[in-house]
């Protein structure tokens, strides 16, 4: 009795201290827009934050229409953005050596040792390092304060997070991309959990970060907690983005659901039926544009929960906008965001080439004018770099953010607090010489594996050279907070309950001849992901082969002429499904080279590999290195 009146009195104390602090750091009106939130820890994160960081003043975000325009116009007043030509349209830069997720400076904070694969560090003394990095990051700056919801507001899928940032650019994004939730957090408790995130661009020169070398992304698992400071290309800065992705990997391993690096449509198959489909691309390898294919609708482009109800499989959207790539976006290949971007729409545009209000980009299909501004500040088209190479007219990781309630093919169960029912998964990567266009995994066990074993050849998403070959299970590594033993582990058991789970297929959209020239046109993915809904529902036959079943040609042929009015031949089919033997077995070598570093290595999985090596071993000596699909 006596001992608890003690820590009562402890913690009035400690409340009191708290509120003080808060009463002579925040302005009255913002003040009490944050303490109508009934959770201490919200109180102190802010507190603390304000203590570490000394801004000039604390901006907390209602959601209200006045404080969203609040920072919309403040992005603009501070020229962290510019107004463009069109309406609604604004164009952000993140500063020549920031445009792109910084892999090496990104790490857990984490007590248990997380494996070969994963980039982690002893906990304290990371914590300690990037604390450092924050000292006094705000001076002379506003602090947002911003609460939301990851996945439908309300849904049993939803995660709730708060964010602290320096930056009106990451919290405008934030608005187009995520669920505004500062009135679920009304209705919290002190027992509640929540993510947390503090963010700052660090010290600004024109709006561009100085301290790069000091540039540090740290995530602790511990605390659920993200630090990240001197950055702003969204993939380092926006918390609610991959960052906290990695923390609902991990919250999501002891509850047996899934959080994935995946997109979610709806694949539209004959008299009008649905199917929804999630997928699994490393970044610039075709997600968002296998999402947005025309005649089929979207629900998300990046990240997806997934969870078993009534023995079956639901999926929400984490999201609620678009952080995508822009290259090659033109009115041609991807008619539907051509429009988004040309039409009165809230978009901010990143790291592309100004002239006259009017942004141009990489493969955008007109002609760049010959100057302007851009990522690395005032461009003509004879600049040079460092070494003498032409500086293009756009990075070519520029991007644009866009809200999916503004796109034409949005599909209606985008805030279906249920999810929507998942039947079909797909796992690519970006491979010249090995896979087929379009495979089915003979099971999930099998299906996991063919996940589990994704290589891509690296990208401008991430900083480093590009075309290497990496190794990227489930194309999650990046982001992976927990050994990949254990996450396969988790895969494998999903199955469990699941009487007929979600069929799994194998993508490669990035198949090369002898002469390197792509074999598959840009809209051909249309015809596999269409060919795969059919399989769903067993509609169309199929061959059996080594590594899974593939099309026949005349459902194939008939779908190019139906769908995208192509005449397909049996050579283009023949080139492109035949069976690599050489390079298959390769592959199979190098991920189990990968694997036998790794501890707690799922057993199934080691089984799949040497079933997967035996088929094809068998098939070698049966009908050589390169195999017809027609041989079987
Ligand atoms: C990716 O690179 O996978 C993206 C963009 O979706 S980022 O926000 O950089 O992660
Ligand atoms: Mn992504």
């Amino acid at each position: 009795m006596k001992y608890n009146s003690t820590i009562n009195k402890r913690c009035r104390k400690v409340n009191l201290d708290l509120n003080q602090f808060l009463t002579s750091n925040i302005q009255e009106e913002q003040l009490t827009k944050l303490l109508a939130i009934p959770n201490t820890s919200v109180h102190s994160f802010v507190a603390e934050a304000i203590k570490l960081c000394k801004p000039a003043s604390v901006f907390v975000c209602t959601d209200s229409k006045e404080d969203i325009a609040y920072i919309r116009q403040k992005a603009l007043d501070l020229g962290e953005e510019s107004h463009l030509g069109i309406e609604g349209h604004t164009i952000h830069y993140d500063g020549p050596f920031d445009q792109a997720r910084d892999k090496p400076n990104t790490r857990f904070l984490s007590d248990v040792d997380l494996g070969e694969k994963i980039s982690w560090t002893e906990r304290e003394a990371g914590k300690e390092e990037i604390i450092n990095f924050l000292k006094n990051s705000m001076a002379g700056k506003e602090m947002i304060v911003r609460f939301f919801s990851l996945g439908p507001v309300g849904s049993n899928f939803s995660l709730l997070c708060l964010q602290i940032t320096d930056s009106f650019y990451v919290a405008h994004s934030e608005d187009l991309l995520y669920r505004t939730a500062y009135h679920s957090f009304e209705k919290i408790t002190e027992e509640s959990s929540f993510f947390r995130f503090l963010h700052s661009a660090g010290e600004v020169e024109k709006n561009v970060t100085k301290n790069i070398p000091n540039r540090r992304i740290y995530i602790d698992l511990t605390d659920e907690i993200v630090y990240s400071v001197n950055n702003q290309y969204a993939g380092n800065s926006v918390g609610l983005k991959k960052l906290a992705f990695r923390l609902a990997i991990q919250k999501a391993l002891p509850e047996g659901w899934l959080a994935e690096h995946m997109f979610l449509m709806a694949i539209h198959g004959p008299n009008k039926r649905k199917t929804y489909f999630s997928g699994a691309f490393p970044s610039a390898c075709g997600k968002t544009s296998t999402a947005m294919l025309t005649g089929q609708t979207i629900v998300g482009d990046d990240l997806v929960y997934l969870k078993k109800k009534d023995n079956q499989v639901y999926s929400v959207n984490v999201e609620s906008g678009i952080f995508g790539i822009i290259r090659d976006v033109n009115a041609e290949d991807d008619p539907v965001i051509w429009d988004t971007l040309n039409e009165p729409n809230e978009v901010i545009f990143s790291n592309v080439l100004v002239s006259d209000s009017k942004p141009y980009w990489l493969g955008d299909g007109r002609e760049p004018p010959a100057q302007g501004k851009t990522f690395i500040g005032d461009w003509t088209e004879d600049t040079v770099d460092a070494n003498n190479n032409p500086v293009p007219h756009a990075h070519k990781n520029a991007r644009y953010t866009v809200s999916l309630y503004s796109l034409s093919n949005k599909d209606p169960e985008i805030d279906n607090k249920d999810g929507v029912l998942v039947r079909g998964i797909f796992f690519g990567g970006r491979d010249s010489d090995t896979s087929v266009p379009v495979v089915e995994s003979f099971s999930w066990s099998h299906g996991v594996a063919i996940g589990a074993s994704l290589e891509s050849e690296t990208t401008a998403a991430t900083l480093g050279a590009e075309g290497v070959r990496t190794f990227n299970p489930m194309s999650i590594l990046d982001f992976l907070s927990v050994p990949i033993g254990k996450y396969l582990e988790a895969y494998f058991e999903f199955e469990n309950g699941l009487p007929a789970p979600p069929k799994i297929f194998g993508t490669n959209y990035f198949l090369k001849n002898k002469e390197g020239k792509y074999i598959t046109g840009m809209q051909d993915k249309l015809i596999w992901v269409l060919w795969s809904e059919l399989r769903v529902h067993g509609e169309v036959d199929a061959i059996e082969t080594p590594i899974g079943f593939i099309p026949h040609y005349d459902d194939l042929k008939r779908l190019f002429k139906e769908k995208l009015n192509l005449d397909y031949t049996q050579e283009q089919y023949l080139e492109q499904f035949s069976v690599r033997v050489p390079q298959l077995l390769a592959k199979i070598e190098r991920i189990e080279a990968i694997y036998s570093k790794e501890k707690s290595v799922p057993e199934q999985f080691l089984k799949e590999l040497t079933m997967q090596k035996e088929r094809l071993t068998q098939a070698l000596a049966s009908y050589g290195e390169n195999i017809s699909p027609l041989a079987f």
